[in-house]
């Protein structure tokens, strides 16, 4: 074994900056991603993944890379925040086939034709390693439990490594294997969103892949509409908003779409309604019910003026409220005089089959 160990060993210095190189030629992003403080490091990771490798090599045990490379990554994960884990998989792997590429195009001398297999060998098993570990997260206990867990999981996992049609296909097959609509809705897709959250709040994923797994979902949601359209139409009306510049829609757009399967007519007017425009499209639209939804505390209070301005202007109206802003409130909505809160939308759907 040649080169075990010995960083001074002209050969070793030659391959670390061999695969150095390679790796930025073949791959433009990285000059934007790596500052020159960080190319010194992924130098020095680059010696330090040969010196591992070899060291496995030696001792023909694959354990010793395969640890290692769970250990690089999660590290490179908790320096480069702002890359997301999947981008860093990406790096990693790649780095590992350039070191395969270059070790074997040295050929037997520099290294045994033995240990060259053996190398390839563990780099393939540091690549399997590093893809594996992209959605090796600890989740928390709410998103664990409960039903449907392996679909709620897969799905999560698609979102999480940029798989947008597997996304679907998860979906697709527990909607055909008979899992209702409603939990779909509640338990795999609303669920992996609020885990998307966890995670953006842990500073596990990155803005913009919150920001993917937001837009898949919505996508995912569309894909039932001929569905949720061709439900027996029922004669009664719900219009649906978010409240005060309430961007999150995505509940009570949820909540909308399971009460147009239900057979009602809905009005879902999206996020961060007015005020006077909830009264005017009361007005013009005739609602049985009309359900606000709040996620962020500041717009609890734009959200009892609407409920007043509700209560004073169209009495018969009945009145639902929900979203996560409720959830930290003392029962905040038994002030308010409304008909029903609940934390999730297939709630009020059943109590609005059975009282409206
Ligand atoms: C996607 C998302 C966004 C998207 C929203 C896009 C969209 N089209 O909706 C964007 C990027 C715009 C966004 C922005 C922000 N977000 Co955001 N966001 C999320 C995320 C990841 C998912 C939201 C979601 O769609 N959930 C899935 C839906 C289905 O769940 P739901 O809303 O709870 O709805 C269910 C129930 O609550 C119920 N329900 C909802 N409404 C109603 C109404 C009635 C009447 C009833 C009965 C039931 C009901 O039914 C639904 C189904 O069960 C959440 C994480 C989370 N925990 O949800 C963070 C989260 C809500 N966001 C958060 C934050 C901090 C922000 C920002 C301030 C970030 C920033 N610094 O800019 C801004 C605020 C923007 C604003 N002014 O509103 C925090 C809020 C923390 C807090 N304590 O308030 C969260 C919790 C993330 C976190 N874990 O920290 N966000």
């Amino acid at each position: 074994m040649s080169l075990l160990m010995n960083h001074n060993d002209q050969r070793f210095i030659e391959i670390a900056q061999m695969v150095f190189q390679e790796q930025f030629k073949r791959d433009p992003q990285l000059e934007s991603e790596m500052s020159e403080r960080r190319k010194r490091l992924m130098y020095d990771d680059v010696v330090y993944n040969i010196n591992f490798l070899m060291t496995s090599v030696y001792f023909s045990d694959v354990k010793i890379f395969e640890g290692y490379a769970k250990w690089i990554y999660e590290l490179l994960c908790n320096i480069m925040k702002d890359l997301d884990r999947d981008r860093i998989m990406v790096q990693m792997t790649d780095h590992y086939r350039i070191l395969d590429e270059i070790l074997n195009s040295k050929g037997p001398g520099f290294l045994t034709e033995d240990e060259i297999k053996k190398a390839t060998d563990y780099l393939e098993a540091a690549i399997q390693v590093t893809q594996k570990a992209v959605t090796d997260i600890t989740l928390s206990t709410t998103f664990s439990e409960g039903d449907y867990y392996n679909v709620r999981k897969a799905f999560l996992d698609a979102l999480l490594t940029n798989q947008t049609r597997k996304a679907h296909d998860v979906v697709e097959e527990a909607r055909q294997e008979g899992i209702p609509l409603t939990d779909i809705y509640e338990k795999v897709l609303a669920k992996s969103m609020h885990e998307v959250g966890e995670l953006w709040h842990r500073n596990i994923i990155t803005v913009d892949k919150e920001h993917y797994a937001t837009s898949v979902t919505q996508s995912v949601m569309s894909s039932f509409y001929d569905e949720i359209f061709e439900s027996p139409r029922k004669t009664k009306v719900l219009l649906s908003c978010a409240v005060g510049s309430e961007l999150h829609e995505m509940g009570i757009r949820m909540l909308s779409d399971l009460f147009e399967y239900k057979g009602w007519d809905t009005y879902y007017l999206g996020a961060a309604l007015p005020e006077p425009s909830v009264l005017k499209s009361i007005g013009e639209n005739k609602p049985d019910l009309v359900a606000l939804s709040v996620t962020m505390a500041p717009y609890l209070a734009v959200c009892e003026n609407i409920v007043k301005a509700i209560q004073e202007n169209y009495p018969a109206v009945k009145i639902a409220v929900g979203g996560q802003a409720f959830v930290n409130t003392t029962e905040l909505w038994k002030q308010w005089g409304v008909d029903f809160y609940s934390s999730n939308a297939g709630e009020l759907a059943q109590w609005a089959e059975e009282n409206i």
